[in-house]
This record gives structure tokens, C-alpha cells and sequence, in this order.
């Protein structure tokens, strides 16, 4: 059982603050976004290009790479940060988003952003694309990995139900989705709009060997991912448990920031809650 020792432990929160650090540079450029499902899943991506997948931002498109799927591509946010805070492109370029020339659209645009493997954003796509790849890479005979990030609310879309059982059904077992459970969709609580718990025992059910873990906790994250598969010739799913939101102090677990219009005031308590995390860092 792979276990994450301190120094990498620290690498990672660092690397998950700067994660943070840019998704309010994203915000503060366009005053706007989804905030809520970004923040939530900075762990999950964090863990995942710090830590698991093999992948070259120097060349995005090295065959032998692990592949990934963010298929609520609404949580961008966090997969434009995470590709900056690994070196797919220029910080910089994150100030333009939402400007007229942006690289950087609503949701992901895999023919303009380095690094991203899919256009995603119509919610319930990324798993059947994910699970594809996967095959794919299996048929070519090459060694890598899918990783599929999914948003709870996001599970109401019954293609996902598909995907699910026609990656058990095909033994795919190069792949992995992440459920990032923070509990809230768009309008409100996943369980009160449309719910699908317990989790874990549907999944199970469709075929799948599932894991529940602390989504915000690197050891449990990176014990759990590197594991995989959990069990041979079947998909793996963990189950992420989050907090919408998580680092902004005024907007956790709270429905209406899902989609964010900042304002100035809540722009300074966020690069104060920032400032706090880091100084709890590193002193
Ligand atoms: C097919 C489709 N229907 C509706 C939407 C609008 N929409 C965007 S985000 C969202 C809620 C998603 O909730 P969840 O998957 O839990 O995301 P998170 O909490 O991680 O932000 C909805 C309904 C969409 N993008 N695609
Ligand atoms: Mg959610």
C-alpha cells in the first residue's frame, strides 16, 4: 500500500494553494465563474498532476500519457489552474479570461487550451468519453491511465448510468472516476434536487469496486488513487467527500456560489482566507 510521506504531503498543499491563488486571478480577471465545484475539487487535481498521472506539459500530446477527463466542465476553474500550476502555459495567460482572445472559454476547449483532453460542459459526456479512451489505450496495447472527475449533481444525467455499465460490462479496468460529493449541485442540495445515494452500493452494483474518501485529504486521496485498479478487470471509482467552496470562508457548503459575481468586498476576505492558509503553511 503506497503511503504519501510528509515532504510530498507539504509539496502538495503548496501546490493546492497556488491552485487556489489562481482561481481567484481567473475570477478577479472576468469578476465571474464557477467557483463553488472548482474549489471543491483542488485536492482532486492536485493529487492527480502532482502526484499520480504521468504526464509532460512540455508535450501535452505523448502518447504514453495518462489521460484526463474533467466531465463537470463547469469546475474549469480548477482544471486552468492546475494546468498553469504545472506548466502546460504561462501563468500569465490566466488575466485574460474572459476577454474576447482568451484561451480560456466557459468551459473546456480542448482545441484551445494545452493540455485538455475534451471539450466537456454539457454535463453526464465525460465518463462514455473517458471510458473510450481507456478501451482505446487498451486495444494499442499502451500502459496508460483515464482519470474522469464527475460532479454529484451531475450523476441526474442518466448517460452517466450508461457509461457505467458498459465500462464494467468491457472489464475496463485502466479507469478511474472521481466523484467530487460536496453535497450541492446548481440550486441546492444534491439529495434534495435528485438524489442518487448511497453511492457507493449503486455503484457497486453497476459493476464497479468503489472507495470512499476525505476529498480534502491528501494521504487518504493518494493511498486510494495510486491503488488502482482496486481490483482487477473492473473499473474503480472513489467517492470524494468535499466542501463546495472549500477555501473561500464566506461561501463554503453554500449554494449561490456555485456560479460567483465577485465583489470587491468578497474579493479581499478571499485573498485574506488565502493569506491565512499560507501563513498556517509556512509560518
Ligand atoms: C446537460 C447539462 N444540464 C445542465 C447543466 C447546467 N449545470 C451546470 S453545473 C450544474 C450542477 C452540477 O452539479 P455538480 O455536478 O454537483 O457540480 P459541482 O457541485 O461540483 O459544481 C448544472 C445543472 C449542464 N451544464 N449540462
Ligand atoms: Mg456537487
Amino acid at each position: 500500500m503506497y503511503s504519501l510521506n510528509e515532504n510530498d504531503e507539504f509539496r502538495l498543499k503548496k501546490n493546492a494553494l497556488n491552485i487556489r491563488k489562481n482561481i481567484l486571478r481567473l475570477i478577479k480577471a472576468d469578476r465571474a465563474g464557477h467557483l463553488g465545484g472548482a474549489l471543491s475539487s483542488v485536492e482532486i487535481m492536485t493529487a492527480l498532476y502532482f502526484q499520480i498521472m504521468k504526464v509532460d506539459p512540455k508535450n501535452p500530446k505523448w502518447e504514453q500519457r495518462d489521460r484526463f477527463v474533467l466531465s463537470a466542465g463547469h469546475k474549469c476553474l480548477a482544471l486552468y489552474s492546475t494546468l498553469a500550476e504545472k506548466g502546460f502555459f504561462d501563468e500569465s495567460l490566466l488575466d485574460t479570461y474572459g476577454s474576447f482572445k482568451s484561451i480560456f472559454p466557459g468551459h473546456p476547449d480542448m482545441h484551445k487550451v494545452p493540455g485538455v483532453e475534451s471539450n466537456t460542459g454539457a454535463l453526464g459526456h465525460g465518463l462514455s468519453i473517458g471510458g473510450g479512451m481507456a478501451m482505446g489505450l487498451r486495444m494499442s496495447g499502451l500502459k496508460a491511465r483515464v482519470y474522469v472527475v464527475l460532479g454529484d449533481g451531475e450523476l441526474a444525467e442518466g448517460s452517466n448510468w450508461e457509461a457505467a455499465a458498459a465500462a464494467s460490462h468491457h472489464g475496463i479496468d485502466n479507469l478511474l472516476a472521481i466523484i467530487d460529493r460536496n453535497g450541492l449541485q446548481i440550486g441546492g442540495r444534491t439529495t434534495d434536487v435528485m438524489s442518487y445515494e448511497p453511492l457507493a452500493e449503486r455503484w457497486r452494483s453497476f459493476g464497479w469496486n468503489v472507495r470512499e474518501v476525505d476529498g480534502h485529504n491528501f494521504k487518504s486521496l493518494v493511498e486510494a488513487m495510486s491503488a488502482i485498479p482496486f481490483e482487477e478487470g473492473k473499473p474503480s471509482l472513489i467517492i470524494a467527500d468535499t466542501i463546495k467552496s472549500k477555501g473561500f470562508s464566506f461561501a463554503e457548503d453554500k449554494a449561490n456560489y456555485h456560479y460567483w459575481k465577485a465583489t470587491t468586498e468578497e474579493i479581499e476576505q478571499a485573498e485574506k482566507d488565502l493569506a491565512e492558509i499560507e501563513r498556517r503553511l509556512v509560518g
